[in-house]
């Protein structure tokens, strides 16, 4: 299985990264080109690194990171060949801002190759605290949506940081997933919000969060084994997430 994660900046990728592929006893590949990791079992700044590249082309931060992502595009089965190498799981970190990982094929090119040694599953990672609102959980979910059709994949939401949630916002966010509480909420909006919300609901069933909602921290290891158990479900059904 290759568990690709994916998010938001600072949403915390690399420290659930990090914490799955010492569970699991599994190799830790980062794809970001701009932020060093070390001990990764593979890491895409051998290829390339970004602030070579904002030397080398004079760009700035945001135009070298685009740039970096097309050097990874050009050597994608190289990478996807070194990823496979690592054996049966592994966990994926992304660039810290999900939009360079969308850029241009990169992200799908890799993501071609290694689903022919392994089930590719994203792991959807959204700051728990994001969610607290029903606007926040809805542009949350809209944008899992989005991810998922654009890297062709199917995922796996994890709410993040869940040791910062007071006990009243973990019972909304878990209310929200289900199909009940995301209609009564979207009804008592009524506005564009609302509209916007029920029209939008029959896509929640496509989605992990509404049979298994997972609240995870890093902190205080919640929700961990259950998110361990999953992925080897994943891996037993070869990526049925359902
Ligand atoms: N309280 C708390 N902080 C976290 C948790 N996970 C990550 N963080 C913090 O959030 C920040 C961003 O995390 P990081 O993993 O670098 O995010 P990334 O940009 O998505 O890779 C760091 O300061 C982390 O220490 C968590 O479960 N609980
Ligand atoms: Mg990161």
């Amino acid at each position: 299985v290759n568990i690709y994660v994916v998010g938001g900046a600072g949403a915390g990728k690399t420290t659930l990264s990090r914490r799955l592929s010492s569970h699991l006893s599994c190799p830790y590949v980062n794809l970001d080109p701009a932020t060093p990791q070390e001990g990764a079992d593979f890491d895409v700044r051998a290829h390339v690194r970004t602030e070579d590249i904002m030397k080398q082309y004079d760009l700035g931060i945001n135009g070298a990171l685009l740039r970096s992502m097309e050097v990874i595009s050009s050597s994608f089965s190289r990478i996807a060949d070194e990823i496979c190498a690592l054996g049966d799981f592994k966990v994926i970190d992304t660039p810290g801002q999900l939009e360079v990982f969308l850029h241009g094929d990169a992200a799908r090119r890799i993501m071609e190759h290694t689903a022919r040694c392994g089930a590719n599953v994203l792991l959807h990672v959204v700051d728990a605290s994001m969610c607290r609102t029903f606007e926040g959980f809805l542009a949350a979910f809209a944008l899992t949506l989005f991810v998922e059709m654009r890297l062709e994949t199917a995922g796996i939401v994890v709410f993040t940081k869940s040791d910062l949630l007071a006990p009243e916002d973990r019972e909304h966010i878990l209310t929200l997933c289900s199909p009940e509480g995301f209609e009564e909420a979207a009804r008592a909006r009524g506005n564009f919000t609302g509209g916007f919300a029920l029209s939008m609901r029959e896509f929640l069933s496509y989605l992990s969060i509404t049979s298994r909602p997972l609240l995870v921290s890093a902190v205080t290891g919640e929700g961990l084994e259950e998110l361990i158990d999953l992925l080897h479900e994943v891996q037993c059904s070869c990526g049925d997430l359902t």
